[in-house]
């Protein structure tokens, strides 16, 4: 397999590193928490009967990070604090008091984060860490060889930014050869430490790449492969087809290509037509590493058996690190037993990928029975009635092109203003308040039985009430329930519609020491009855003023869920737009005049082949618009996006057709603007005006400061005041003086513009 989890089977990091961070505990203590997860995952690995063991698949917060410390790319403020290195390398990812970690951002379309690296001119690469080579060296010591995984090369380097002081010409890629020395350096010690097999990602060829960047990319490995002492080298790509890289990484001596065939069912066909692949072992992803289906083995075999023909060595491996899975199906007590049986996470993924290769090996009669229990599963889960629900199918195949449209915008803003009523540069929310502890201790008790249902809903209305008087004292003008009923904005609408299961300890890793639950969408998808709208009635009755009802959209659902794989996910999406546009619809009838549905995911989702886009962009808007389009002009339809790179999916937005946007915009003063005028954005809009990822409180002043910036670009009537997100991680402490500022910067503004 070509990584493993490494949060820990009960999230044993992540307590560790809190309790570091919070110094409740000793550097050493986490060391010893991470030694003990490193040697449990080895000895699993090895006891599951994999050939080789992926090694350095441990980290303490992120890969990329990792790679950044091993060649010594520390940028100057974190090396300055002079702190030791693995504080050094907290520092960066997480901050401290005087200096700002490195930006976040997702690894690549999965729900991971990385940490970017800077690079500039300056930077001196080194080889500064010597984890990989220790990690090599333990493993071996607890009896076990490993193939060391590193981040590649060029993967690194496209992956990082330009350091801030760096010239506009400068590209971190200009590093390349450098950089690739120090991996020379890193492989031959490797080697020395007695490596067979080194794995080098490079990921990055799975999106589009410029003649010039495959070029580099035959470059670095001839470099790398040429050398006189060094593992052999297995280059991974995954998360798609690689392209034109495969024949270029072909055209050089590695020993060996890692494949995705899982999530493109091309790629396939397209090895037998690259040259070189016959004196190269073909590492075929067979087994897919990003979902948590079992595999189909039968089929799984039969596309190796043709890859025999192909390539000089076949080996099973999984689609790409099984870091975005789960550890073990058998660690939950309370699944759907009819579902169950369709399910493999981390381990069972590893019996999957050995199954396969002894079969190859050995022939299909020394794994009968593994393959007879495969083929059971996977025809129970392709035959049974639980996948279909002929009243969803039905419903989508009465659908036009009315299911999709609203009436004309000024129709809906002429009658939303007569119900709505609201000032100009209205004033709202992004839709949660804090989490406090009291609501968390809440729900645990719920879960634990030590309060029943009823006494929960108590607790919840009481927090309600105080978040609405909170509001109402404040001055808002378009007020929210705060969502002290919802664990997570995607799980609490699974939890809610048929078709999805949830896990106990299915916990991935999203970033740091910080994980998700993935709800799994295993069916068609239908909403048994409705969800919130008795805590928004709830909270209407408390006010004069509109309450928003809060919705997660159907892109974000998907985009934060494992998803079946046995039907276009747009075909997905609109099942789940359907069970939204049924709760859109309730909650108009319980009286609610402005409904919010979030799409922080819209971008996320985005294939890393431009050639896709259209057809994603198309199903996407198409299920947004299908869920929102259901209500009357004078109901007033919000959304919510977050993070601001915007640029490939700016039309898009416009396509929503939502009468109000919010977005982040706090960070980048209001850019965003400008760039939703350059194609014909006319509808509300209301861009964050402070930074909730911030402790910071903003200022009156400040806040009227990017008032006054957004309306240069956006006229008083459409613009709206709101935070840049929800306020479910932040205190209440900061949250009121926050809202204070904001609500007084609008008044002021106002009272200008009168
Ligand atoms: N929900 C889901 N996916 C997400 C987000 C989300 N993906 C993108 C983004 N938001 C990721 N951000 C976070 C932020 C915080 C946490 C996880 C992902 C987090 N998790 C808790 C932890 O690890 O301690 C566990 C939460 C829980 O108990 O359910 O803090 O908002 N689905
Ligand atoms: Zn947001």
């Amino acid at each position: 397999m070509l990584g493993h989890p490494r949060i820990g089977p009960r999230r044993e990091l992540k307590r560790a590193l809190e309790g570091y961070w919070a110094s409740r505990s000793t550097e050493a203590e986490l060391r010893e928490v991470a030694r003990s997860l490193r040697a449990g995952t080895w000895r699993e690995l090895a006891a599951a009967g994999l050939d080789s063991v992926p090694g350095n698949t441990f980290s303490y917060y992120d890969q990329v990070l990792d790679t950044a410390a091993t060649f010594g790319a520390v940028p100057r403020r974190f090396a300055e604090l002079g702190l030791g290195p693995l504080d050094t390398y907290f520092a960066m990812a997480r901050g401290v008091e005087s200096t700002p970690p490195l930006e976040m951002t997702k690894w690549f379309d999965t729900n991971y984060h990385y940490l970017v690296p800077e690079i500039g001119p300056g930077t001196t690469f080194s080889l500064a860490d010597r984890t990989a080579v220790e990690d090599y060296r333990e493993a071996a010591a607890d009896g076990v060889g490993t193939r060391p995984v590193v981040v590649g090369p060029l993967t690194f380097l496209l992956l990082s930014k330009s350091a801030e002081d760096a010239p506009k010409s400068f590209r971190p890629l200009d590093k390349l050869d450098e950089l690739v020395q120090r991996y020379a350096e890193l492989l031959t010690e490797l080697h020395d430490a007695g490596a067979g097999w080194v794995q080098l990602d490079e990921p990055a060829f799975a999106a589009d790449r410029t003649p010039e960047e495959l070029e580099l990319l035959r470059g670095a490995y001839r470099t790398l492969s040429q050398l006189d002492r060094r593992p052999d080298i297995l280059v991974a790509t995954y998360f798609g087809d690689p392209g034109d890289a495969l024949p270029t990484l072909a055209s050089t001596d590695v020993e060996g290509i890692a494949v995705d065939l899982v999530s493109n069912a091309s790629t396939v066909d397209s090895l037998a037509r690259v040259d070189g692949l016959r004196s190269k072992t073909l590492v075929s992803g067979l087994v897919d590493g990003r979902n948590v289906w079992r595999t189909d083995l039968d089929a799984a075999l039969g596309t190796a058996a043709a890859l025999l023909e192909v390539a000089g060595e076949v080996a099973v491996s999984t689609s790409c690190s099984l870091l975005h899975v789960p550890y073990d199906v058998d660690a939950e007590a309370n699944l759907d037993p009819h579902v169950r049986p369709w399910l493999a996470f981390a381990k069972q993924k590893a019996a999957e990928v050995v199954t396969l290769g002894r079969a190859l090996r050995e022939g299909r009669d020394s794994v009968a029975d593994e393959l007879a229990a495969a083929r059971n599963a996977v025809q129970d889960r392709r035959s049974s009635e639980r996948l279909r629900d002929n009243r969803v199918r039905g419903r989508l195949d009465a659908l036009s092109a009315d299911s999709y449209r609203r009436s004309p915008y000024d129709a809906r803003r002429a009658a939303q203003r007569r119900t709505l009523d609201l000032p100009p540069l209205p004033t709202t929310t992004i839709g949660s308040f804090p989490q406090t502890p009291d609501v968390r201790k809440a729900r645990a008790a719920l879960r634990n039985g030590s309060i029943d249902q009823a006494a929960y809903d108590q607790r919840m209305l009481e927090e309600i009430s105080r978040v609405i008087a909170l509001q109402e004292a404040l001055g808002l003008d378009v007020l929210v329930h705060g969502e002290p009923e919802r664990n997570d904005m995607v799980q609490y609408f699974a939890e809610h519609l048929d078709g999805f299961v949830s896990t106990e300890n299915g916990w991935v890793q999203s970033y740091g020491s910080r994980c998700v639950r993935p709800p799994i969408l295993f069916g068609d998808v239908s909403r048994p009855e409705p969800i919130t709208t008795r805590w928004a009635e709830r909270a209407q009755r408390l006010t004069e003023k509109p309450v928003k009802g809060m919705l997660t959209g159907p892109i974000t659902i998907l985009a934060w869920s494992f998803v079946r794989d046995d039907q276009p996910l747009g075909e997905t999406a609109a099942q789940v737009a359907l069970a939204i546009r049924d709760e859109v619809r309730d909650l108009e009838a319980a009286g609610i005049r402005v409904i919010q549905v979030d799409e922080p995911a819209l971008r996320e989702l985005l294939p890393l082949r431009a050639e896709q886009h259209e057809d994603y962009l198309d199903w996407a808007v198409g299920s947004f618009r299908l869920a929102t389009s259901g209500v009357a002009d004078r109901t007033q339809v919000h959304t919510h996006l977050c993070y601001s790179e915007f640029g490939e999916v700016i039309d898009a937005i416009v396509a929503l057709d939502a009468d109000v946007t919010s977005i982040e915009a706090a960070r980048s003063r209001m850019e965003v603007l400008d760039d939703l005028n350059a194609v014909g954005f006319g509808r509300g809009v209301g861009p964050g005006v402070y930074d909730i990822h911030s402790p910071r409180v903003p200022s009156t002043e400040e806040i009227e400061g990017l008032l006054a910036a957004a309306l240069r670009s956006v006229p008083a009537e459409r613009l709206w005041v709101n935070p840049d997100c929800g306020l479910k991680t932040r205190g209440y402490a900061e949250v009121e003086p926050a809202l204070r500022s904001m609500v007084e910067a609008a008044a002021r503004m106002r009272a200008d513009l009168a």
